[in-house]
């Protein structure tokens, strides 16, 4: 912690970087630390691969100021929500500092700020801020709370505890529009997800004694609905909820072609383990992988396989 307070006191432009694809965890924490360095009077670009971002996350402060294009001239580089390396998306010269909340961290920094008990990437961040005196303003917190809402699914996940809701209500103490984080990432939806949720959950089979449920999604299903690869997410949660439903998989083509593994489980069922079987990773209820296959129910049936003998 206390080499980053150097990092930064040392450093005369930094790079801030949200991984590819960015969630409110990744993009919030990146703005939090953008608007920290702000304050610093330093050279700060923040940046993201992605050039066209989850739209649900145009609410959150500084999030026009996101460049798609690396700096030639920064000395330092900060990580945020990256468990490995090519989330970056880009290659990085010089001192990367790497804070995140993944169990499968690849220490990847020359500092590596990582807290795999901590419910999102922005409380990695909120500890650091508390830890040093440094003093949140309302953007900030905003910022923050946007991350530890979205990675908890609005206060609901098995590791929403006490430590969540303390950090919420200080966060709240010091300005964050709650209200609009919860309106912009859990209220707000368009009609082409709705439309792209009901394809998924008509199409969901159950396996292994119904503790397994499989959702794969095609690309029609995109091409008919106009929804976001991102809209998935929902009705991936919401087969998690099936009454006796111990893990659920959902299985969908990249716009490279490959194929994308989404994980979730229940009562502590390792996905971290399987997704790295895959050559994926993440968190013990929730990991992902990126593999090629011929086609989406040949890693499906993969997928069944290796999970019969765990269930
Ligand atoms: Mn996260």
């Amino acid at each position: 912690m206390h080499a980053l307070v150097k990092a930064l006191d040392d450093a005369k432009h930094i790079l801030i970087i949200a991984h590819i694809n960015p969630d409110a965890d990744s993009m919030g924490s990146a703005l939090a630390m953008y608007t920290h360095v702000l304050r610093l009077h330093k050279k700060v670009t923040i940046f993201c691969k992605t050039e066209k971002m989850n739209p649900a996350l145009n609410f959150l402060p500084f999030i026009e100021k996101v460049k798609h294009n690396l700096p030639t001239n920064y000395d330092l580089a900060l990580s945020f929500d990256c468990g490995a390396i090519k989330r970056l998306g880009v290659e990085v010269e010089g001192c990367l500092v790497n804070v995140d909340h993944h169990v499968s961290n690849e220490n990847y920094g020359e500092i590596n700020i990582i807290d795999t008990t901590a419910i999102s990437t922005t409380q990695v961040l909120y500890d650091f801020f508390t830890d040093n005196d440094i003093k949140l303003n309302a953007k900030m917190s905003t910022c923050l709370f946007a991350g530890l809402a979205d990675d908890s699914q609005n206060f609901t996940t098995d590791k929403t505890n006490e430590r969540a809701f303390l950090m919420a209500a200080s966060l709240i103490q010091s300005g964050a529009d709650n209200a609009l984080c919860i309106k912009e990432l859990f209220k707000s939806r368009s009609l082409a997800s709705i439309r792209l949720k009901a394809k998924m959950l008509e199409s969901a089979r159950l396996s292994c004694s119904a503790k397994l449920v499989s959702t794969l999604v095609p690309r029609s299903f995109f091409e008919e609905t106009g929804a976001y690869e991102v809209d998935c997410e929902e009705a991936l949660h919401e087969t998690l909820e099936l009454v006796n439903v111990e893990v659920a998989f959902m299985l969908r083509y990249t716009k490279e072609n490959r194929i994308k593994g989404s994980l979730r489980s229940k009562n502590g069922i390792n996905m971290n383990d399987l997704a790295s079987y895959f050559g994926g990773g993440g968190h013990v209820h929730s990991a992902g992988f990126v593999c090629d296959g011929v086609s989406l129910e040949e890693i499906e049936t993969q997928v069944i396989n290796k999970l019969e003998t765990i269930l």
